[in-house]
């Protein structure tokens, strides 16, 4: 094997987003855009010579090119080896995990996530270190810085691997293992919950559930785990065959892309009781009962609240966190529990320091994340196992107990609207002039609602002392009733706007209330504050979840 250095010149708008770099395929697939940016990410490391780097990716498109491409480089930055999932597959929790067990440098996941997939849509690349979680802001900020002045990349030549095959090979002097994706993370979560219960539960004849894998990552975990080592019956899993393109579909687990979970649920004749889904690269989740979709501020909440029933965790909490915009829910919570509840920028990494600082054991957030510290990335799985493991031991519908928990804590009413594709431009100028108002607007009313105070979060790291600033407008209202407003960090095209709204009732007799209706003094006030359809002329979000 020869070393080859070859001369580039920077592309721009290699700048990492909430969760790594996202762009088109034919972005990506331009001569050097992926060379470029794997060696600011190696130019970044030290320390890295002769070390374990772990590398997979959740099947889409260009998965197979750009993971013989981060071979070759690897091999010419000097890992002395790459743990690589049999072909090419890995989830991100399960990366995750692996990076944790084998004691890995870092590892390098290939997912744009819940995004489309195809050569007309997206993909994503993004460095985890060695506790397994996302690289932190200090570490992208230098990727980035590095990706504008790079000069050449290191490569080296040789012929592409078989990844179709366990077993070892080699780069020169890098090893290369191609390892089974499931092996290390089934075990991680056999240790933390009560299979034997949750088969229990999976054998009664009259609890049936459905996984859809949306033809995403999960398809082999799901079946490997769910029907494999707990016996659910064949054909749980659904869409489990994982699909460059996700089958045409988009890997979002919310109730637009997984409508045909929803409505089997919804259908008394199709006999189930629970349903789960989870997106491309199976870290976000869907919980579904009967006819009843579980909101995922609300999943993290009632996941905490039953703490005590699930092995892993029922010695106690060391505290718990969510991301800024996801719901007071969890809060509630923590207060009865007598811990600290964390409140962070939205994007997993900012909960890597509480996890290892031993702050927090379970996270959450709005954007169907949850997790634990049994590794540093939210885990789609992990979550649909949890569940079970409740609804084993209590023994009661999904629906029955979200309800009462709401009896209990009260319920933080919440949706969040979103507004995809829209021109830049506008965009930017409905936040800048968001902004400007910060200060004149305590005190303003409409609708019966008065505000309180209103911000743009800034979030100090309790654990390094670390700053982060802009993250996301929140307007806060009398009665715990909340509006944020931010643009997503994960999009391709356009800006997403995100409005997540809040609404505390304490009240049961109020509670069956559908959500929008719930909260549409809300909704029309958080037009007044952003002008939405005045600035980017849209009249109705495109998402409801
Ligand atoms: C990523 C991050 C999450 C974050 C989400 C939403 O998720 O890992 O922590 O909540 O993006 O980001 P945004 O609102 O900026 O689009 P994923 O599943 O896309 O990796």
């Amino acid at each position: 094997m020869s070393i080859v250095t070859v001369s580039t010149t920077p592309f721009s708008g290699q700048k990492p987003g909430t969760s790594g770099l996202r762009k088109k395929v034919k972005v990506f697939s331009q001569p050097g855009y992926l060379e470029n940016f794997v060696q600011c990410i190696f130019d970044s490391l030290s320390g890295h010579q002769g070390k374990t780097l772990v590398l997979g990716g959740d099947g889409r498109y260009f998965n197979d090119v750009a993971i013989q491409t981060i071979l070759r480089m690897s091999a010419a930055a000097g890992f002395g080896r790459v743990l690589v999932g049999c072909n090419g597959i890995l989830s991100t929790p399960a990366a995750s995990a692996v990076i944790r067990k084998q004691q890995a440098f870092g590892g390098i996941i290939l997912s744009a996530s819940h995004n489309p997939g195809g050569p007309d849509d997206d993909f994503g690349i993004k460095y985890n270190m060695g506790n397994g979680g996302p690289a932190n802001e200090t570490f992208t900020d230098a990727v980035y810085k590095r990706t504008q002045e790079i000069t050449a990349y290191r490569t080296s030549e040789s012929p592409d691997i078989d990844l179709g095959r366990i077993g070892d090979t080699r780069i020169g002097d890098m090893l290369i293992s191609v390892i089974d994706p499931v092996a290390d993370y089934a075990e991680l979560l056999e240790s933390l919950f009560d299979f034997e219960r949750i088969a229990g539960l999976l054998a009664r004849p009259e609890f049936r559930m459905r996984f859809d894998a949306m033809h995403a990552v999960n398809g082999p975990y799901g079946r490997a785990i769910l029907e494999g080592r707990l016996g659910a019956p064949a054909g749980t899993v659904v869409n489990g065959i994982p699909l460059p393109d996700f089958g045409g579909g988009h890997p979002d687990p919310n109730p637009v892309y997984a409508a045909e979970l929803v409505s089997a649920l919804a259908d008394p004749d199709s006999g189930l009781s629970f349903g789960a889904a989870s997106d491309g690269d199976g870290d976000r989740n869907m919980i579904v009962g009967r006819n009843f979709i579980v909101s995922p501020s609300d999943s993290i909440a009632i996941i905490a609240a039953n703490y005590k029933l699930v092995p892993a965790y029922a010695k106690g909490l060391a505290g718990v966190a969510r991301s800024m915009p996801t719901s007071c829910a969890l809060d509630r919570v923590a207060a009865e529990l007598g811990i600290s509840c964390y409140e962070t920028p939205t994007g997993w990494k900012y909960f890597g320091n509480l996890l290892d600082a031993g702050k927090a054991t379970l996270c959450g957030e709005e954007s169907a994340g949850t997790g634990s510290n049994h590794v540093r990335e939210k885990d789609g799985l992990w979550a649909v196992l949890f569940w079970l493991n409740i609804l084993a031991v209590r023994d009661e519908p999904v629906e029955q107990i979200v309800r009462e928990h709401w009896r209990h804590f009260g319920r933080n009413v919440y949706s969040r609207h979103d507004y995809e594709g829209i021109e830049t431009a506008k965009a930017d100028r409905l936040v800048n002039e968001l902004r400007q108002k910060l200060p004149s607007l305590a005190g303003m009313e409409s609708n019966g609602l008065r505000v309180e105070a209103a911000d743009d979060f800034c979030y100090t790291d309790p654990v390094d002392g670390s700053r982060s600033e802009k993250q996301g407008i929140r307007v806060l209202l009398e009665n715990g009733s909340r509006m944020v407003f931010r643009l997503s960090g994960t999009g391709t095209e356009g800006a997403t706007l995100r409005v997540y709204l809040e609404r505390y009732v304490a009240d049961p007799s109020l509670h069956a209330i559908p959500t929008q209706d719930a909260l549409k003094p809300l909704i029309e006030f958080a037009e007044t504050v952003a002008r939405i359809s005045e600035i980017t002329g849209r009249t109705s979000p495109d998402v409801i979840s």
